[in-house]
């Protein structure tokens, strides 16, 4: 008897899937592509502004210790653009990507990559700059540099995008999730109205998908933005 329920709770810790993530940070991209391709999450949350994903608990399934970590029947996926990829991969049919090796595939790659390697980078440095910076007195200069670029290479994103009204041409992909969630952080309303229309229009056409609505009850609304 002992045996038996011993062996049910591991099957369900290897049968379940798990979001480590904290409302409207980066977990929010994956907790929406996790709706959009039809998988059941159970979301835990690992509160960044008390710092419970430096823990040793969460270290244990995360070591870089941030979030999102997406675990899926046991196996452990972390780095959001890698976890949308294999989504992609494995729910292909579900069109978070345009179709492989095509022209558009291409184009939304190239900029869900910028997104995620140099918008997304610059985060941690505007909210750690002490982890960046060479002296105390350097901190809120290297902090106010990285905050510099963060507006500028949203500038440059958004005169590359169709926002017609998705992020590119073809509708909804991967790259509408990161301009929703992201542009949220550090920027007003008014900046991404007025500066960054193209991510707007994409923003609010992917905040309307029906299929998304539990998610971004969440991730977006009034609470204030992981990332201040
Ligand atoms: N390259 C990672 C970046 C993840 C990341 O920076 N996550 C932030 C939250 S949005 C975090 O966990 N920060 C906590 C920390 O740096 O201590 C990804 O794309 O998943």
């Amino acid at each position: 008897m002992y045996r038996t329920i011993e062996r049910s709770a591991r099957i369900d810790f290897i049968m379940s899937n798990k979001l480590y993530g904290s409302p409207r940070s980066g977990s929010a991209v994956i907790e929406a592509a996790c709706a959009w391709v039809g998988i059941q999450v159970e979301f835990i949350n690992v509160e960044l502004s008390q710092n419970a994903q430096r823990e040793a608990s969460y270290a244990a399934i995360n070591p870089q210790r941030k979030l999102p970590t997406l675990v899926i029947n046991g196996e452990v996926l972390t780095e959001s653009l890698a976890i949308l990829l294999t989504l992609d991969e494995r729910y292909p049919d579900r069109g978070l990507l345009p179709p492989v090796a095509s022209p558009q595939r291409a184009q939304v790659l190239r900029w869900t990559t910028f997104v995620a390697t140099e918008l997304y980078p610059l985060i941690e440095i505007i909210d750690y700059p002490e982890r960046f910076s060479p002296c105390d007195e350097m901190v809120d200069a290297t902090k106010e540099r990285a905050l510099t670029s963060w507006r500028h290479r949203w500038k440059l994103l958004d005169s590359h995008l169709a926002g017609s009204p998705f992020a590119w041409e073809g509708g909804f992909s991967a790259l509408d999730l990161y301009c929703t969630v992201c542009s949220r952080w550090l920027l007003s309303e008014t900046f991404r109205r007025t500066e960054l229309p193209r991510v707007h229009s994409s923003s609010q056409a992917t905040q309307n998908l029906p299929q998304l609505a539990k998610a971004w009850a969440r991730n977006i609304g009034n609470g204030q933005s992981s990332h201040k």
